[in-house]
């Protein structure tokens, strides 16, 4: 049994929750009907703006890993931040910060990317403590950014589970005007009034591995059985060019179907 909030609507979600990041999350994915997200690995601004439009009606995030773009621009945000305005879609940068306070601020701040102009999510790992957190928030909070924690991984073999997860939920509980929720495999609300966002990579199916340490569940697996919010999708949906939309559609479908299941409506 899952605790209270996993069973409630996004929009009733939406309604109570004091995060505006999440608030707005939810309400975008109850007007869109989709719990989707798709992680667009790709190298090229080409590829990367084109798979972002042919998803876009599809998802209700788009999460980027913006320094593996060859041809990077201040253009490419532009154009992302356009196409965010047009399909309705939330950016997510997977930054994965991992320094201390001072170092992640202008990371996030700075540099070629600008990371916190334009993306309205990114996450963090917890190694650092949370300095981490503080360092981020000076930065997005003003900005009306959120933060996700990553608190489980999806790869075989990761370190982040047992008291590292536990103390990753603990810093959250203490940040929770810039925390709104978590990457990690289940839900981690512990509580009937607690309600962190889950998003879950790790998501296919038609394989279980990729051969280079990722693991791949089913969107049942993850929004159903382990109560998780966000399905996110990488070469599962980008992989075959020829079919990205069709495969947007099916997982926008699997992950949609296994959340009505969930709450049963
Ligand atoms: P895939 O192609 O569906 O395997 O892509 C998964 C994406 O999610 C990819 O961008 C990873 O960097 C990202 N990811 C992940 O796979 N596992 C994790 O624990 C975290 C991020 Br955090």
């Amino acid at each position: 049994k899952l605790p209270m909030n996993t069973y409630k609507t996004y929009t009733e979600r939406a309604k109570q929750h004091p995060n505006a990041c999440a608030r707005s999350l939810f309400e975008l994915m109850e007007r869109k009907q989709t719990n989707l997200s798709v992680a667009v690995d790709v190298t090229t601004k080409k590829e990367l703006l084109s798979i972002a439009d042919a998803v876009g009606p599809f998802v209700c995030v788009l999460k980027t890993h913006i320094d593996i773009v060859e041809d990077f621009d201040a253009d490419l945000v532009a154009q992302l931040e356009n196409l965010a305005k047009k399909h309705d879609f939330l950016i997510f940068e997977d930054r994965k910060f991992a320094d201390i306070g001072n170092t992640v601020k202008h990371q996030y701040a700075s540099g070629i990317y600008k990371i916190a102009s334009w993306s309205h999510i990114t996450n963090a790992h917890t190694v650092p403590g949370e300095g981490i957190i503080k360092g981020l928030g000076e930065v997005g909070l003003p900005l009306g950014r959120g933060l996700l924690l990553l608190a489980e991984m999806s790869s075989k073999g990761a370190l982040t589970k047992g008291s590292y997860t536990t103390e990753s939920v603990e810093m959250a509980r203490r940040n929770k005007d810039f925390v709104f929720g978590f990457i990690a495999q289940q839900k981690m609300n512990q509580f009937d009034d607690e309600d962190f966002v889950v998003m879950s990579p790790g998501v296919g199916l038609d394989v279980k591995g990729d051969g280079l340490g990722q693991q791949y569940r089913t969107p049942h697996q993850v929004i159903v059985e382990s109560g998780g919010d966000v399905i996110i999708v990488g070469r599962g949906i980008y992989g075959q060019p020829d079919q990205v939309e069709a495969q947007a559609k099916r997982y926008r479908q699997a992950g949609w179907d296994a959340y009505l299941e969930r709450v049963r409506i």
